[in-house]
């Protein structure tokens, strides 16, 4: 795509919006946009810290051990939409001082790893840095949900490091294995399957099918030990 062509559909989309606004409206709309867009930034360094801390750890720990903890990640901001409806589904004013104070997930990591060991050591070297904060922790492996959801949850605040201040954001971290990830997103998938029918049978399917993941992470994780074991004889 051409930046001219970028250039002229966003001057006709102003002015578009200009035609329904008066001028101090059109001024206070901008103002918002601009607001909105560089906490949107904010949030979005504070992502690529964390991501850059993760990095960091799988690098050191396939030194040490010979092998990558971390199998993949993946990062999201959570589109306005989504964060309208959860402010107003809880109650919450719709300003963005209210997204900063009131929501915890804008911005996520998710860090998918090899074993179930894998969550716990990396959970534990992230939180000893010293310039992260644990805000909140919700342990969903050792206390599934109850349609079988497993995934260890973080809320940390790690400060962000710009040319004249720094601010402390928060980032929702999910760690979560590769049996956990694979069972959450198809689950995710079936779940919100436009006009379909979620039945109850389909719900006890899906939890069967969570123990059997978790099945699934026990075995390979005992797997991993008597390998590990092997080579250290
Ligand atoms: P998205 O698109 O992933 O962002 P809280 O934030 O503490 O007020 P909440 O939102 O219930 O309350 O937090 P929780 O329980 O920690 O879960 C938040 C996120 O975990 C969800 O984000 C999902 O990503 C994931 N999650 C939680 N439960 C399930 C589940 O049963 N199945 C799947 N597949 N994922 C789950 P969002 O906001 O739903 O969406």
């Amino acid at each position: 795509m051409n930046n001219t062509y970028v250039k002229e559909s966003d001057s006709i989309q102003k002015e578009q919006i200009r035609r329904f606004l008066d001028s101090d409206d059109f001024e206070k709309a901008k103002e918002g946009m601009e607001r909105f867009r560089k906490l949107i930034a904010y949030y979005r360094c504070a992502m690529m810290e964390i991501e850059t801390k993760f990095n960091v750890l799988n690098e050191e720990f396939s030194l040490r051990y010979d092998r990558n903890p971390i199998n993949g990640m993946k990062s999201r901001i959570k589109d306005p939409l989504s964060m309208s409806e959860k402010l107003e589904r809880k109650g919450y004013p719709l300003t963005l001082t209210s997204v900063e104070e009131n929501l915890n997930d804008v911005a996520g990591v998710r860090v998918i790893c090899s074993f179930p060991e894998d969550v716990y050591t990396l959970c534990d070297a992230l939180l000893k840095q010293d310039d992260i904060t644990l805000v909140e922790k919700k342990d969903y492996i050792a206390n599934p949900k109850p349609n079988g959801y497993r995934s260890l949850h973080l809320i940390v605040s790690v400060p962000i490091f710009l040319a004249h201040e720094k601010r402390l954001m928060k980032v929702e971290i999910q760690l979560r294995t590769i049996a956990m990830d694979f069972w959450a997103s198809l689950e995710h998938q079936l779940r919100y399957k436009k006009d379909a029918e979620f039945t109850c049978e389909m719900a006890s399917e899906l939890e069967y099918c969570a123990k059997l993941s978790a099945e699934l992470d026990m075995r390979m994780d005992k797997l991993r030990r008597a390998v590990q074991e092997s080579d250290s004889a």
